[in-house]
């Protein structure tokens, strides 16, 4: 309150306040102004980064205007707001995004143009904001577009890491990680120094007895750092409304540096606390769908939950209102269990800080919380150990007990006896040493938890989670599927495609309302409008193979079709399988006679993916797909039938020219392990078609399109834990497919350089028990590859089946997603900002 301006000197303000640029003219003063002034730069040495720098802070200044008025609306309003809490956000560049949502980006592209400087060129500059590992961090980026572009007050919560996802290099066929420091000029982010949260770790529980004789825990004694607020704009499309996405940093809690120790002389401890406190928020950890259980990710966890709830808190008591009302004003929703220290946080604010009773915090927090899970790969759920989190957080490790002995009184009151069912559905496993399920405590402090496909979330309320549904009941346990951004997914990537579909629907409300692509099948017989759609498809191609050509120096025919696999690489998602086949492919090949060989389809075989640095089966992946590249690309008799592609360092600005130019993208993990996939959403979007298991989204993908327009193989999810079984027990042991010995015997003799490389990829299969059943899969793969190809010799047909894919994708909008949380589990309702004249 102290800080606003006296009502009657407003009017002054008002006069004065910043105005957004309307024109072509008024942005190019913008960036001339910003170029000159801000940059101290000048027409004499702007290089494209001085233009993107310029045209970004123009840009950054209209979104700040917007982005201000929405917070100003919201907080007026009074609204119910939810908060998405995501270790990662992946969200790629922001310039032309923002571009685009705005609605500017003709005008940025005359202005440019008339300054000297071509679009794309500018927009190429910009450094993506890598912070998210895969498709967990990519869909709380698309999450946020679709909060933005549906009107819903919805923040972001993350970590501003000084370091994102790692660069990938590769060096002789092997991936090398590069840091990714991506702060050096960053024109998105807004650093609140006002906004500071001290967040405390370590130190003693010590009870104390109440005037009143109750008892109450004080948590005390323990290391202090800070958490800074950085806050970035989130614009949505064809609307005012602007989010908010805050991200914190750590500093020390005291100051600079310990200067006492520093006039000492003892400088090497004095820097050492500071570098500690800012450790915390330094690096992303690199692991896609693998807990690592390292304290300092658990020291991350800590910070990001407690700065976000403190900062929850204290803008709801800016209300007024009485607690219990909490949870009509806030939903919090956990993006997996990385944040579920949330659940334990607020309720030890309630009754230590606040002092409610157990009974009603709790009330309050359940409330509150909904938790998405995304996967149910063993080694992707996360338990931490007791020790540690006694050590770390002793105050919190009390209340976890107390969770989980009133929960557990609970079970046994309606299953009295059941004590096999107690030790099933316990937060604390009894491991060596004792572990904390990180899901478990999850499920019971919300109200609601998702899965992210139709067949996942059948799978958790069948497997994982059984028990859950035993003591819950099956309400509790819903389906939301994913979803992607059309407008960063088409409209962003796929210009041409998406001016296209305008033309044939008479504008763009599509990308406001997915559903509308349906339009497009009754022009399914034009046949200009085929070609057209086909140019468009060849054009990417086009784009994408002079990329390579770039980055590579190999050069591919945009004629042949092109087969893309990019995703993180990880043996579940069996990218082995897809270069097991290539090999398949290539021996198949040289077997033929040359007459023959003219018969074959030309492939560019497509990779692009990161590996977790520790994960050394995947390195191995990568290490297999470059040598059979290295083989593969100069064999004369091979020529354009058949090429490999790595595309190094794979990151969303890459995914949005590769995507819009695939015929075939795969999608072929085992059956129940893929949670949802997002990829493949994207792909269809795009006009390609996808070769996949009956797994994730791949399920209601088909569904939606038709069999017709998709390659389905491979066992089915219900079949994989008899078929793992027999790969250990039954006898005689199941026969290796006999197409894959003889990829694996070529591999062995030597075809693709040093066998022992790939040795343990062989054995994980021959002798490991297979347990991503490739073997089993391998020969329905190869049968579905071979209908590919012969499909995608009649253009025409394949035209069809590609507009009739995309016309049916208007499911897959996040939007959709969306509506869907804000219905089923946050209770919120849009507030539209009122437009500016
Ligand atoms: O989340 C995606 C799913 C995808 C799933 C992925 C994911 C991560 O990227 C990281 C951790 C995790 O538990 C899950 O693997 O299937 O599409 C978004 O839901």
């Amino acid at each position: 309150v102290e800080a606003s301006i006296p009502k009657p000197l407003r009017e002054t303000w008002r006069k004065l306040a910043a105005t957004e640029f309307k024109g072509k003219e008024e942005f190019q003063r913008e960036v001339v102004r910003h170029v000159e002034t801000t940059l101290a730069r000048s027409m004499y040495n702007c290089d494209e980064l001085g233009a993107y720098s310029g045209a970004a802070l123009a840009l950054r200044d209209r979104l700040v205007i917007a982005w201000n008025k929405t917070q100003q609306q919201h907080t007026f309003v009074d609204s119910k707001r939810v908060y998405y809490l995501s270790l990662e956000f992946l969200m790629g560049r922001t310039l032309d995004n923002a571009m685009l949502n705005v609605g500017v980006k003709q005008t940025a592209r005359d202005g440019l143009d008339e300054l000297g400087f071509r679009i794309e060129d500018v927009i190429d500059q910009e450094h993506d904001a890598a912070l998210g590992n895969g498709g967990l961090g990519r869909l709380a980026a698309c999450f946020l577009d679709s909060l933005a572009t549906l009107n819903y007050p919805g923040w972001g919560y993350g970590l501003r890491y000084r370091y994102g996802i790692f660069k990938q290099e590769i060096i002789d066929g092997h991936q090398v990680e590069v840091p990714d420091y991506w702060l050096d000029f960053n024109p998105w982010e807004f650093p609140r120094h006002d906004i500071v949260v001290d967040i405390m770790f370590y130190g003693y529980v010590r009870k104390q007895i109440e005037e009143d004789g109750t008892t109450r825990s004080i948590w005390e004694g323990g290391e202090v750092v800070q958490a800074v607020a950085y806050d970035y704009p989130i614009p949505g499309f064809d609307t005012e409304n602007t989010n908010n996405l805050r991200l914190w940093s750590s500093r020390p809690a005291s100051g600079e540096f310990d200067f006492q120790k520093f006039n000492a002389g003892d400088y090497e401890s004095a820097v050492r606390e500071q570098q500690r406190a800012e450790t915390i928020s330094a690096v992303l950890y690199p692991n896609d769908n693998i807990d690592a259980g390292k304290e300092l990710r658990l020291k991350q966890q800590y910070f990001w939950v407690s700065a976000s709830l403190h900062d929850i808190i204290r803008r709801f008591k800016k209300t007024h209102r009485p607690w219990d009302q909490f949870p009509e004003r806030v939903a919090i929703q956990l993006n997996d269990t990385h944040p579920a220290l949330a659940i334990v946080e607020l309720q030890r604010i309630l009754i230590d800080i606040e002092h409610l009773s157990y009974d009603k915090a709790w009330g309050i927090v359940t409330r509150t919380f909904g938790y998405t899970n995304h996967t149910v790969l063993p080694e992707a759920l996360e338990k931490w150990s007791v020790p540690l989190m006694q050590h770390l957080l002793p105050r919190h490790m009390q209340i976890i007990y107390d969770i989980n002995l009133f929960f557990l009184q609970g079970v046994e009151k309606k299953f009295p006896g059941d004590r096999e069912l107690l030790m099933k559905v316990s937060i604390i496993e009894e491991s060596q040493p004792q572990s904390i399920r990180m899901a478990f405590l999850a499920i019971i402090g919300s109200h609601k938890v998702n899965g992210v496909a139709e067949l996942h979330s059948d799978l958790i309320r069948t497997t994982i989670f059984k028990d859950f549904v035993t003591v819950f009941g099956t309400d509790k346990f819903i389906n939301i599927t994913n979803g992607v951004t059309p407008r960063r997914w088409l409209h962003q990537a796929n210009p041409k495609l998406s001016d296209l579909i305008s033309e044939k629907l008479g504008g763009d409300s599509f990308l406001k309302d997915l559903t509308l692509l349906d339009g497009l099948l009754e022009h399914l017989d034009d046949k200009q409008f085929r070609k057209d759609w086909m140019d468009i498809k060849y054009a990417n191609k086009v784009r994408l193979a002079k990329y390579i050509k770039e980055t590579t120096q190999i050069a591919v025919n945009p004629a042949s079709l092109f087969d893309i696999q990019v995703k993180r690489i990880h043996e579940y998602k069996r990218q082995q399988m897809n270069i097991f086949g290539i090999i398949h492919r290539y021996l198949t090949l040289k077997a033929m006679k040359p007459e023959q060989r003219k018969k074959a389809v030309p492939r560019v075989s497509i990779f692009g993916g990161k590996a977790a640095p520790g994960y050394w089966m995947a390195k191995t992946i990568i290490r297999l797909i470059t040598a059979v590249g290295d083989v593969v690309n100069c064999d004369k008799d091979i020529g354009d039938l058949l090429k490999v592609i790595f595309i190094e360092d794979y990151n969303v600005s890459k995914a949005e020219m590769i995507i819009p130019a695939s015929d075939i993208s795969e999608h072929i993990s085992t059956a129940g392990t893929e949670a949802s996939g997002t990829s493949n959403m994207k792909f269809v979007l795009n006009g390609g078609l996808i070769i996949g298991t009956v797994d994730g989204a791949n399920v209601e993908i088909v569904e939606q399109i038709g069999d017709e327009q998709a390659f389905t193989f491979g066992h089915l999810a219900h079949s994989v834990p008899e078929l793992r079984h027999q790969h250990h027990f039954a006898k005689p042991k199941p026969v290796l497919d006999k197409c894959l010995k003889a990829v694996f015997d070529a591999i062995l003799k030597g075809t693709f350089g040093t066998p022992e490389l790939f040795e343990p990829l062989i054995n994980s299969i021959t002798e490991g028990g297979d347990y991503y059943l490739v073997s089993d899969d391998f020969q329905s793969y190869i049968d579905a590859q071979s209908l590919v190809d012969e499909l995608y010799v009649d253009k025409d047909s394949w035209a069809e089946r590609s507009i009739t894919a995309v016309a049916k994708m208007g499911f897959f909008s996040s939007d959709r997603t969306i509506v869907e949380y804000a219905e089923q589990i946050w209770n919120i309702e849009p507030v539209p900002v009122p437009r500016q004249k």
